[in-house]
């Protein structure tokens, strides 16, 4: 029995590696607290979660779907998140917002490594988590070899609180290790208490030792009655579980197949007893405040409501209409909605522990601590409950508008989509001139582009963005150059020289003059200098040039004809003239990237690495991740695009990397010569080619 009734609707995550089965489990919770009168399956696409288009036409999930339901009195939110690890912002958010997470994975080995991110991020956050072993009916290898593989990955111990009862290859019923009772699976409904199997008996004895002892380890008492070898009450272990469990010392492991409802009542009842409370959440966290308080996990625009901040309700009550600030902006709420899955109900007020949508709070971001008077501090810097910074995007795409008339659009809904999910981030490129979309992956990106599509009604079209090549010079030359023009009225008369130099890598541009005797009058200097950066758009090779420095020493002017203009013209053409004769180079950005990695895989990663023209910096284990290595290299970004794609496929989706750029290099020969004609104008080509 749970000590006291609990005063608050409790919220439990559901999350866990991709398709393991985190939003049956939620179907199978909400038809088993009677929320819905049946269930729908991934197969058919009905699910209450994933009943958005892009889930459903993906077969996943790809944002968190919201339900409440009640169980045995008590109100409980679920947060079913999605597993691939291209949304993992959107899941750590909601984890932020609930006072339990249960871990959804499947039976086997050799994906256990995928865990080993999202049980490191629970552990770091000391948020409250049990694993549920889902499809326990396909299950062919033993839970205890499972077991062995998930523990390897948890910092935790792991803690059995059920033996499956097996009959032939199936697992048809568990044994409760607390209570020793046996009971066998029943589809739909709660699961029948049966007679202890004889040839259960000493399996059971031992799993349940070894949980009693893993308790004893935080415990001496209940070491020293072990020792005894006195039998601990049933309440004993249960309060035991839960201080453990609500501490994030111990992780309880439980059975079951969601799909068939196996082992769910059973899953429901251990978070009633074990699930803390949101006070104890609140204090967790360290959000401090008075009443009404709330933070938001996650920020949509629908349609027919528009701007939609769903948050958990720290302190109730919150009423609609009220004024709620986050410090620097405040807003009045304007609808309070219950979600569940897509359906909306509207609602007066929200109390203490509810998770809600508030309607119309502009300016108000995915995160933000919301109080009567913007005063409630939010925690920072490394404390647990500080707000996970969304992750550094490692893919991207140029996009563009279907439509030329939807630029403005398309920049609009970016914004949107942006604020929706902070991992989306979007930047104007200033040397390639494109618009980028930057992600966690391709999947990612899909989404977000039929969601543009779907959602704001702006079609685009997306390409593998353009790298920044940037050119230079290798060598000096002195070149004159005169812009002479006789055209009826005024002339155009300027004339000067210059010097163009290459300069240190990284240096840039520079322009100098060194004019004696007012060979070029002072007020035109500038309109040398102008029309020589504006060359620097674009060099002879076609790209950007850097690192280089022009020095006026010379020229000639004309007390009518010279203007700005002319000089400008007259700088430009120095440079045309000379550049080509400076043995001008391509330079490709390099970037310095940290892979990061399971060591068993650091060897193939640096092969993979270096396939790519990468340098091997060195590689060392990665601080605070036991098991893990963190691979340093120079990478040239135009290898870059698609790393994070077979950086995952070869290292079971767990793989990924940081970068900045680091400087740029020289490029030459036939790879050289490639980049260049694929960046020569059309009209140009054309040229080459007649
Ligand atoms: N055999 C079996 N299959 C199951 C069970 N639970 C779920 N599945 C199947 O596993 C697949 C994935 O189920 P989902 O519930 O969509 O998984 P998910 O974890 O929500 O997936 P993402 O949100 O995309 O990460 C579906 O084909 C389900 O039918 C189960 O208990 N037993
Ligand atoms: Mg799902």
């Amino acid at each position: 029995m749970p000590n006291k009734t609990p005063s608050a609707p409790r919220c439990v995550a559901l999350v866990g590696p991709y398709l393991a089965g985190k939003t049956t489990l939620l179907e199978s919770i909400l038809f088993a607290t009677e929320a819905i009168p049946r269930k729908g399956t991934a197969k058919e696409g009905n699910l209450t979660g994933d009943s958005s288009p892009a889930a459903r036409a993906r077969k996943m999930s790809v944002e968190v779907n919201v339900a409440s339901t009640t169980f045995m009195g008590e109100k409980w939110t679920f947060l079913d998140c999605p597993g691939s690890i291209e949304f993992a912002h959107e899941a750590r958010s909601a984890l932020m917002a609930a006072d339990a997470a249960i871990v959804v994975c499947e039976p086997t080995v050799e994906r256990a490594m995928t865990l080993a991110p999202l049980l490191k991020f629970l552990d770091d956050r000391q948020i409250p988590h049990l694993l549920f072993l889902n499809k326990i009916d396909d299950a062919d290898i033993r839970v205890r070899d499972t077991l062995a593989a998930l523990q390897a990955v948890s910092a935790r111990p792991l803690v059995l609180r059920q033996v499956p009862i097996r009959e032939g290859d199936t697992v048809t019923g568990y044994v409760d290790l607390i209570s020793e009772r046996a009971y066998h699976y029943k589809a739909g409904q709660a699961s029948d208490l049966i007679p202890m199997p004889q040839t259960m008996a000493e399996r059971e004895k031992e799993a349940r030792q070894g949980l009693l002892e893993k308790l004893a380890d935080f415990d001496d008492k209940l070491l020293e009655q072990l020792l005894e070898d006195t039998v601990p009450s049933k309440e004993d272990i249960y309060s035991h579980l839960a201080r453990n469990l609500a501490a994030d010392r111990i992780v309880p492991v439980l059975l079951g197949a969601a799909e068939r409802d196996a082992g769910v009542r059973r899953l429901l009842k251990s978070l009633r007893h074990d699930v803390p409370e949101p006070s104890v959440t609140a204090a967790r966290l360290g959000l401090k405040g008075a009443a009404p308080l709330a933070q938001v996990f996650k920020t949509q625009h629908a349609a027919h409501t528009g701007k939609v901040s769903v948050v958990r309700v720290w302190q109730g009550p919150i009423a609609d209409g009220a004024t709620l600030s986050d410090g620097s902006n405040s807003a009045k709420i304007a609808g309070i909605t219950r979600l569940m899955g897509n359906a909306v109900t509207k609602q007066a007020k929200a109390e203490t522990g509810d998770v809600v949508g508030l309607l119309k709070l502009e300016g108000v971001a995915t995160g933000a601590l919301l109080s009567a008077k913007g005063d409630a501090a939010a925690p920072a810097g490394e404390s647990v409950g500080a707000w996970p910074a969304p992750p550094q995007p490692i893919f991207s795409l140029a996009v563009n508008a279907e439509k030329r008339g939807d630029d403005v659009k398309l920049s609009g809904a970016l914004h949107r989509l942006s604020e929706e999910d902070p991992s989306l981030v979007v930047e104007h490129n200033a040397d390639t001139h494109e618009l980028l979309l930057w992600g966690q992956g391709e999947m990612h990106l899909a989404v977000a582009i039929d969601r543009l599509r779907s959602s704001y009604h702006v079609p685009v079209v997306s390409q593998a963005p353009q790298v920044p090549y940037k050119e230079t010079i290798r060598k000096g030359v002195t070149q004159h150059a005169r812009h002479k023009r006789q055209s009826g009225g005024h002339g155009q008369f300027a004339d000067i020289k210059i010097e163009i130099r290459p300069l240190a890598r990284g240096s840039g541009f520079n322009f100098e003059e060194k004019i004696v005797g007012g060979s070029v009058p002072r007020n035109f200097i500038p309109a040398v200098e102008d029309g020589v950066r504006d060359y620097l758009k674009r060099g002879p090779l076609g790209f950007p040039v850097v690192d280089v420095q022009v020095v006026l020493f010379d020229g000639q002017y004309h007390d009518v004809d010279s203007s700005d203009q002319a000089f400008m013209t007259a700088g430009g053409l120095g440079m045309r003239e000379g550049m080509p004769k400076c043995d001008p180079v391509l330079l490709e950005p390099i970037c310095k990237v940290a892979v990061t990695v399971p060591n068993e895989f650091t060897s193939r990663v640096q092969r993979l690495v270096q396939t790519r023209r990468g340098q091997i910096l060195g590689y060392d284990a990665k601080a605070g991740w036991p098991g893990w290595d963190e691979v340093s290299a120079m990478l040239p970004q135009s290898e870059m695009h698609d790393l994070i794609i077979e950086l995952r496929s070869a290292t079971q989706g767990v793989g990924t990397f940081g970068w900045t750029f680091d400087h740029l290099a020289e490029l030459t020969g036939k790879p050289a010569e490639k980049i260049i004609a694929s960046r020569r104008p059309a009209e140009e080509k054309a040229k080459v080619a007649s």
